[in-house]
């Protein structure tokens, strides 16, 4: 698994002092095509990156706005699936990090469409920074106004397709994981996209702009760990084995993106590394 990664990757960037574009995945800015889902679920992301394409009846939201490079290929898979730019006309985030937002500027220009996003998250949207690591240039991105904010529990209805937005604070304060029913093969299953729960470049201990990091992690795993999906989902196409499940994919077969055993095994695996980098960050600075 690439898990690791883009912590040596940060690390290397920061001591090198150059600058990181160059240095992240180059799956995250690699077009593909739009894959389905289920009849009202399409990934429309990068290869690396996800952004999902939600359809109704009264018009598309869409999930997530990757890098400022993926802006075009996510536009030109909207329009290949035979709809208008012009038909999105809601925006959602699962966090505010630049591997998820940046592109937002950029869509809600090209959409008109409107940005919801929790109260924890869109400062961090509106100044276009890294929760921790504000001062860090690579990690800054165009700033993007949230129309409205979300609570935890709200819900998000568009033609007849209602979202549930779940706070699951930690990766960064407003982190929302998202449930929604996907149809897939006729039946209306359960999915969840994660809003991650990985440490990635988050300081754990001691963190000043955000003092309650590790009660608030803690607290997601516990809430996570208690819900049922039949579909897990994530922002990064390896945290849900997309290319795999695209590969399985088959005409008359059962869907791969179709697994109830998957939501536990992610988040129990998430928890542990969690618990491992806290005692790591601790250990370090002692
Ligand atoms: S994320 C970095 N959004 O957690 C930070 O996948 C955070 C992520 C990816 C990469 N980084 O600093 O390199
Ligand atoms: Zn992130």
């Amino acid at each position: 698994m690439k898990k690791r990664l883009w912590v040596p990757i940060l690390a290397a960037v920061a001591l090198a002092g150059v600058a990181a574009a160059q240095a992240w995945p180059p799956a995250w800015i690699k077009p593909t095509a739009p894959v389905k889902v289920g009849d009202n679920l399409y990934y429309v992301g990068s290869e690396g990156l996800a952004a999902w394409l939600i359809v109704t009846p009264k018009g598309l939201i869409l999930i997530d706005g990757p890098m400022e490079q993926n802006v075009a290929g996510i536009e030109a898979n909207i329009k290949a699936l035979g709809f208008k730019l012009s038909d999105v006309e809601i925006l959602l985030n699962t966090h505010a990090h630049f591997d998820h937002a940046a592109g937002f500027a950029q869509l809600k220009q090209d959409t008109g469409a409107a940005l919801l996003a929790s109260a924890g998250d869109k400062p961090l949207l509106e100044k276009g920074v890294y929760p921790g690591s504000e001062d860090v240039a690579f990690l800054r991105f165009k700033p993007v106004k949230v129309d409205a904010v979300l609570k935890d529990r709200d819900t998000v209805t568009l033609g007849g397709m209602t979202l549930t937005a779940h706070l699951t604070p930690g990766h960064t304060p407003g982190c929302t994981t998202w449930t929604f029913p996907v149809k897939i093969d006729g039946v209306v299953r359960k999915a969840l996209l994660w809003c991650s729960t990985t440490v990635a470049a988050n300081r754990l201990t001691p963190n000043p702009q955000y003092p309650r990091i590790v009660a608030d992690y803690r607290a997601s795993f516990v809430r996570l760990a208690a819900m049922k999906a039949d579909v897990f989902l994530a922002p990064h196409a390896e945290q849900f084995g997309f290319a795999e499940k695209h590969a399985a994919m088959a005409p008359g077969g059962p869907s791969p993106f179709i697994d109830p055993t998957e939501l536990g095994r992610r988040i129990a695996d998430s928890r542990a590394a969690f618990e491992t980098e806290l005692a790591r960050q601790q250990g370090a600075a002692q």
